[in-house]
């Protein structure tokens, strides 16, 4: 197997792009793909001030380092989410990498700052893990983004990440997620700015960018995971993919380029009813935003008397 570029022995395959690349050029792949993604979506300017949502996973800092070699100001956001020994070691690797590379991570403690933590609050609110989790952490990156005065919130979502949603998103004809479903979310009223520059690379070349670039990553799935839609749907695009290379690539750029318009209006009809939460001010069609609900039910606490 010899590299694409410089025919020199391959170490990766990228059947997506009928390629193998050395350490070299695949490195430059991966750069090219993000520098395309920022380009052909309009996420970034040279000049804007980055916060970059770190998990102590594979994507999240291979996407800092990834934007940090491209020249954007990009500090870190940690956020400990009291999932036992899982938000242990994430945090570990997160403190880490910044560490080792003199970084700045701004680090966001759920149990020690909100009282409760994601099994205790996916619980008390009858909610699936991952949906109190999910919205926990929209909630306090865009928080972070706001009192930081970022220009943007780029989280590490790759390609796998983004066709499962989609798929999910479609499977329901979910047209509010469809119409938010995009690489780039402009700022607006109390929101800032969100950016999924990962969004043409795959998992697969994210683990193998951190390998090969020196990056300690959390290897050990989180442990809540378990029953997520989207790892099924991952498994159905993965065989899809194995049968015919670049389906996943043509089902989510067919998505942002032919159909993601059609569902603007629902994403305008939305942001109308927008008002600001009763108690913490953020965005929300209802009168108290879903994070605070679910800080209520998992703490018992009475909105109005704490802030
Ligand atoms: S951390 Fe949170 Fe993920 Fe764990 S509970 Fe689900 S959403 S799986 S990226
Ligand atoms: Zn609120």
């Amino acid at each position: 197997m010899k590299c694409r570029r410089c025919k020199s022995p391959a170490v990766i395959d990228v059947r997506r792009h009928n390629a193998a690349f050395c350490k070299d050029c695949f490195n430059h792949h991966c750069t090219e793909q993000v520098r395309r993604a920022i380009h052909d979506f309009k996420m970034l300017q040279p000049e804007e001030r980055v916060l970059v949502a770190v998990s102590g996973g594979k994507d999240s800092l291979a996407l800092w380092d990834l934007l940090l070699k491209a020249g954007y100001q990009a500090d870190g956001l940690y956020v400990g989410l009291g999932i036992g020994e899982y938000s242990n070691e994430s945090g570990r690797f997160a403190r880490d990498f910044a560490q080792s590379r003199d970084l700045k991570l701004i680090e966001v403690d759920l149990p020690q700052q909100y009282g409760f933590d994601i099994p205790t609050g996916s619980e008390a609110a009858r909610r699936a893990p991952c949906s109190a989790c999910g919205l926990s952490k929209r909630h306090l990156f865009n928080q972070a983004a706001i009192d930081g005065e970022y220009d943007a919130v780029a989280t590490g979502h790759n390609l796998d990440d983004e066709a499962a949603v989609l798929m999910g998103n479609v499977l329901r004809w979910e047209e509010g997620y469809l119409a938010r479903q995009y690489p780039v979310l402009p700022a607006s009223e109390g929101f800032a700015k969100k950016v999924k520059p990962l969004v043409k690379l795959g998992e697969r070349e994210m683990a193998a960018y951190c390998v090969l670039n020196g990056i300690d990553y959390i290897i050990e799935e989180c442990p809540m995971a378990a029953g997520n839609r989207h790892l099924g749907y991952k498994e159905i695009l993965n065989q899809l993919e194995e049968q015919s290379p670049g389906a996943k690539t043509a089902f989510l750029t067919g998505f942002f380029d032919r159909a993601h318009q059609r569902f603007a209006d629902v994403a305008v009809e939305e942001r109308q009813t927008l008002q600001p939460c009763a108690h913490c001010d953020a965005p929300t069609t209802n009168d108290v935003c879903a994070f605070c609900r679910l800080q209520v039910r998992a703490t018992g606490i009475t909105i109005g008397t704490t802030s």
